[in-house]
């Protein structure tokens, strides 16, 4: 019987792994369907796996001491990215996840915003408060018009008041770095808010009133939003000191909508002429688990507390392969970019395991968010605007 699969030759095996590699991050990506849904259309392949992380950080290249050419660190997942343009770059701050079960993040950028995404040399360092983190995932980067790349990010610590025994009870705040250049980091205090924990925290880009303004997700437990949850929004004075001030829910769950148990803002929103476009997730519980899908919104430009658009439903649900995952039936998205000819890259992670994408235009996003039939709350208000519909339809014929 030839047990022989893998290549014990250290040279032939170090090239076939190269080879593998730079096949997998060369790979061409193309949009799912030529007719899709008018608004965004997908892209084929995910742009960012397991297997995009750089060989270097997951195999010792020495041939006295790894003889095998064995994987010594694995890494498990790529997820949910914060992303921005720079020097032409399409830059994604990836939540990488080892087999050790720590996230962190670590910068991949790429010619062109759909493909080619490789990974700087080195994961991201980013400074410790005297408090360290256990764990640091979902970055938020926002380019501030203070003149800083910010990158807020959640920090998890393990509840200093779980009962003896219990291993798993933690605190999730929001941790904030800032940087000019994407890889020297400073650390500024974590967030200082009235609620016991945070999660899916994010800058406005603007100053509002000469104040930060900061989006917020309060929730009572790690998972669990208890009384608190919904997307809020407060002010900060002094990043180097950031105190919450005045924070109230802009955007609340709410029963039988897709952000029933709980929702959160993905990235910063982005500013259009019509309002500020905003792109969140909503999370509802069904007999298989917690489903997470994406949402739309728009608040007013010149009052940014105040909705003026809520589409009813998700904006993009899990399909296909999106459906399984480490944590299934989950999109969740942190990062999408502008670019200067109004196209718009959604970045995206499914099933807490890959990133993607998603391409779609301002003047499309703004006309799904307007024209966007609102949630009716019952079926009959459901069918009520189908038939509205049809008749407008009737109408024209
Ligand atoms: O597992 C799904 C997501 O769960 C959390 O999001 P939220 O706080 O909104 O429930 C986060 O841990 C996120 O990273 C994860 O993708």
């Amino acid at each position: 019987m030839n047990t022989k699969t893998i290549n014990t030759d250290f040279q032939k095996r170090k090239i076939e792994i190269r080879n593998e590699f730079q096949q997998l991050i060369e790979q061409k990506n193309e949009p799912q369907s030529s007719v899709g849904n008018g608004i965004f259309e997908r892209y084929k392949n995910p742009i960012l796996t397991a297997k995009h992380a750089p060989i270097e950080w997951r195999y010792d290249l020495n041939e006295t001491t790894n003889p095998l050419l064995m994987e010594r660190i694995g890494v498990n997942a790529t997820l949910n990215s914060g992303a921005m343009k720079w020097k032409n770059k399409y830059i994604l701050a990836v939540r990488v996840e080892g087999y050790d079960r720590k996230s962190f993040i670590a910068i991949a950028e790429s010619p062109n915003g759909i493909d080619n995404f490789k990974f700087w040399d080195k994961p991201c360092v980013l400074p410790q408060t005297e408090e360290p983190d256990t764990n640091v995932y979902d970055m938020r980067l926002v380019n501030h018009e203070d003149g800083w790349i910010y990158g807020v990010f959640c920090t998890e610590r393990k509840d200093p008041n779980a009962a003896k025994g219990d291993t798993s009870s933690a605190i999730a705040n929001a941790g904030i770095v800032r940087t000019k250049d994407l890889v020297n980091w400073e650390r500024l205090p974590d967030l200082i808010s009235n609620t016991g924990q945070q999660r899916n925290v994010v800058f406005h880009p603007e100053f509002v009133n000469g104040k930060y303004a900061v989006y917020t997700r309060p929730q009572d437990g790690f998972i669990d939003i208890g009384n608190g949850g919904g997307i809020g929004l407060g002010y900060i004075d002094d990043m180097t000191n950031p105190i919450v001030q005045n924070e109230t829910i802009i955007y609340g769950k709410q029963y039988h909508t897709v952000y029933e148990l709980k929702n959160g803002l993905g990235p910063a929103p982005i500013k259009t002429s019509k309002g500020w476009l905003h792109l969140a997730h909503g999370v509802r519980n069904t007999a298989a688990g917690l489903r997470y899908t994406l949402y739309m919104f728009m608040t007013d430009l010149n009052d940014i507390s105040k909705v003026i658009y809520k589409p009813a439903g998700h904006f993009m649900a899990p399909e296909g392969i999106e459906r399984g995952g480490d944590v299934s039936n989950v999109l969740f998205s942190n990062g999408w970019i502008e670019d200067e000819d109004g196209i718009v890259f959604i970045y995206y992670a499914s099933s807490d395991t890959r990133m993607h994408v998603a391409v779609s235009t301002v003047e499309k996003l703004i006309d799904y968010v307007m024209n966007t039939p609102e949630d009716t709350f019952t079926s009959a208000g459901s069918v009520n605007t189908i038939i509205e519909q049809v008749n407008k339809n009737k109408a024209i014929l």
